[in-house]
């Protein structure tokens, strides 16, 4: 039988998908071969000021764009700033909100949970990191007319984004670090994003300064993360 290019379901055009079957050995050597790639990334805070090309941000950007998201909406916007002043200003807005939870917001028992990581309310990264992308979930979208229009699981679909750009920045040689200063409302004021985004993650972007040292973590077994109901 001649399978059609596509199809219509309820009205709607479905096109046929990109199967990508692999023999048994072949996806335990791809899955394997993931694991051993990610299992190197690390959270970094120390960078080198060497520049990355824009081109390089785009494709990762376009990159987390394609995570999947409710109803699909793609909830987010990503804005990559380069620019020295504004990074200054992202720093100085971050420390300041940085100081205040170090100094008061955060709980004894929290900051000795971080005492291994090394963190403090200095966030150089911020203006030495070529780039800085911040990550807006759009809590609904806006009409032609400003209206409100739905968007569904867009924590979750934001999330799943951000765990997509940290895989391809790593992916592309690049270190990143998942960076929530908290409250991070200055971040809209100082991007002038629109009344329907409220930033959700910072992500600084570019080389680890040489040499970097990293908290000397182990991750969990398989055991401890993983059940089977087999
Ligand atoms: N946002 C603060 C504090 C902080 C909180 C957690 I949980 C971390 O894993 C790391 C830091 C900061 O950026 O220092």
């Amino acid at each position: 039988m001649a399978t059609e290019p596509y199809i219509i379901i309820n009205g709607h055009k479905h096109v046929r998908y990109q199967e990508n079957v692999l023999s048994q050995k072949e996806l335990l050597k791809q899955s394997q071969a993931l694991y051993s790639h990610l299992n190197k990334r690390r959270s970094v805070r120390e960078y080198a000021d060497t520049p990355v090309p824009k081109e390089v941000i785009e494709t990762l950007i376009k990159t987390a764009s394609t995570a999947p998201s409710g109803a699909h909406k793609q909830p987010w916007t990503f804005c990559a700033v380069s620019n020295p002043a504004l990074k200054t200003k992202i720093k100085e807005a971050a420390e300041a909100e940085e100081k205040e939870s170090y100094e008061s917001r955060m709980s004894d028992r929290w900051k000795k949970d971080l005492q291994p990581m090394g963190t403090n309310m200095y966030k150089p990264f911020l203006e030495i990191a070529p780039w800085l992308i911040i990550v807006f979930k759009k809590v609904h979208d806006l009409g032609d007319e400003g209206e409100k229009l739905n968007n569904y699981y867009v924590n979750e679909s934001v999330g799943i984004a951000c765990g997509m750009l940290i895989t391809a920045i790593h992916n592309a040689g690049l270190v990143t670090l998942t960076h929530t200063p908290s409250p991070m409302n200055f971040l809209a004021k100082l991007l002038n994003r629109p009344s329907n985004e409220r930033a959700f993650l910072l992500l600084p972007v570019g080389y680890p300064k040489s040499p970097t040292y990293v908290p000397d973590i182990k991750r969990k077994s398989l055991d401890d993360v993983a059940e089977f109901y087999e």
